[in-house]
């Protein structure tokens, strides 16, 4: 656990005015750099697998990982939802006075044991039987597929995108950053802001949002005067997929597998997988809000990083450190589901704690009701759900100053197919954020503005 130090935008590290920069690659790497995308995009626009048939997917079946929902009822406010997290259990909704979580049947029988009450949701998500449409693994960009859209932007748009790789997963897929903005190859002195999505396998829908935001940014460029204010006055990074070996294995029998970890093998144990959002490098396991077992859904990994993914981010985060000051402003992390907007601390329930003062408590919620003003969203600390410990929110702020929300997508609750909504509803579920981005965007260069604090933090 490392010692919270001052947020980023104190008066002090706010009026420090940038002036070097490190470029990542010159005009002549950047060259090279196009080029080698521009192979990529070839091979991969052949590479992209179509929709498997039916044979193929009997013949890629592999064993079920047996995971399905169920509700656990007689559970009324955060500590009692928190004491079942602190089992180990990965909640995915809650309720009024119960919690859906994602169980296999060891799991379902362990928390039986320990006294908690569980009934099985109807398997095919829950809500069925009323015109309800079932999703298939098809209705998403697979890893490749995202890549190849990705490829053909920075094609399409080359003054306005760029990607490169950060590094690479354990099963050694590349993790990419896309950057937007106008003049994309030249590192100005621009508030920066960061989307990460896909840290948990089974939730595409966030790929879907990553593909959504690369896609409006870029077409609005030149023909909405919003988005190109913002190009020309932002330098935004999108990294689409956090975790592409889960996502990978979560789709690639050809049916879901609901699986949420990473696909890194541990040590003494034939449960696989690190749980990347409990995996961060501040309050490392230190509340009860991640599980200390390899087998859980919300195992915190061997220490902090040990997930390759984790680190990957972590250090791309640290690379934007420019003359000692963090250049990423504000962040959003998607997942889904439950339609919400989380603010920090997830550690602990504490309004305020160390790092957290009154004003930035009072701008993240500003800044997040704004933003669920605009998407229907319930805003609320990330505790208020239950405690979670080694999350990206917490470590973006605590450790990087940077203003970081969890967005949790479609659905509001399991009825609309939970982790696997319909592809009927991408389009609409994406573009619903659109509004929330560009807030976020635009308040990224000083986000104690939304609390009329302007002149105060942001001289
Ligand atoms: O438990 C999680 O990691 C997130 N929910 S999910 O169903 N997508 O797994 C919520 C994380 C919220 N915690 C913080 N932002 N601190
Ligand atoms: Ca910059
Ligand atoms: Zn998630």
């Amino acid at each position: 656990m490392r010692t919270p130090r001052a947020p980023q935008a104190s008066p002090a590290s706010r009026t420090a005015r940038r002036t070097r920069r490190t470029r990542r690659y010159g005009a002549a790497g950047a060259a090279v750099l196009s080029l080698a995308l521009a192979l990529t995009l070839g091979t991969q626009a052949t590479a992209v697998p179509g929709p498997r048939d039916a044979a193929d997917a009997a013949a890629a079946a592999t064993p079920d990982t047996g995971i399905r929902q169920y509700e656990v009822t007689g559970l009324r406010g955060a500590p009692e939802r928190s004491a079942l997290a602190a089992t180990g259990t990965a909640i995915d909704e809650v309720l009024h006075n119960s919690v859906l979580i994602s169980a296999d049947a060891a799991e379902a029988e362990r928390l039986r044991a320990l006294g908690y009450h569980l009934t099985p949701l109807p398997a095919a998500a829950a809500g069925s039987g009323d015109g309800f449409q079932a999703a298939a693994p098809s209705d998403y960009h697979t890893y490749a597929s995202m890549r190849a859209v990705v490829d053909a932007t920075v094609a399409r748009h080359p003054d306005l995108v760029s990607t490169e790789v950060i590094g690479r997963s354990y099963e050694g897929r590349d993790i990419i950053a896309v950057k937007v903005s106008a003049d994309v190859a030249v590192d100005e002195d621009e508030p920066e802001i960061l989307f990460t999505h896909n840290q948990h396998a089974r939730e595409h829908l966030t790929v879907e949002m990553a593909l959504f935001t690369l896609e409006e940014l870029t077409s609005g460029y030149g023909s909405d005067a919003r988005i190109t204010r913002l190009l020309d006055t932002r330098e935004i990074w999108l990294i689409p997929s956090v975790n592409p070996d889960g996502k990978t294995y979560d789709t690639e029998s050809g049916a879901f597998r609901s699986w949420r970890k990473n696909r890194q093998p541990n040590a003494g144990s034939s449960a696989v997988g690190t749980d990347l959002n409990r995996n961060w490098d501040y309050m490392w396991g230190c509340c009860g809000g991640s599980s200390g077992s390899a087998s859980s859904a919300t195992y915190r990994g061997a220490s902090p990083e040990s997930g390759p993914e984790t680190r990957v981010v972590a250090d791309f985060v640290r690379s934007r450190v420019v003359g000692g000051e963090q250049q990423i402003t504000a962040h959003i992390d998607f997942h889904t589901y439950g339609e919400l907007i989380l603010w920090p601390y997830g550690y602990t329930y504490a309004d305020t704690a160390p790092g957290l003062t009154a004003d930035d408590r009072d701008a993240f919620a500003a800044v997040g009701r704004a933003m669920a003003a605009s998407n229907g969203y319930t805003p609320q600390q990330s505790s208020d759900l239950y405690i979670t410990d080694g999350s990206i929110g917490d470590w973006m702020w605590a450790e990087e100053g940077i203003f970081s929300y969890t967005f949790e997508m479609y659905p509001r609750s399991a009825s609309g197919g939970g982790f696997y909504p319909p592809g009927s509803v991408i389009d609409r579920e994406t573009a619903r954020n659109r509004e929330a981005v560009l807030i976020l965007l635009e308040n990224a260069d000083c986000m104690y503005r939304s609390i009329g604090k302007e002149a105060q933090y942001c001289p």
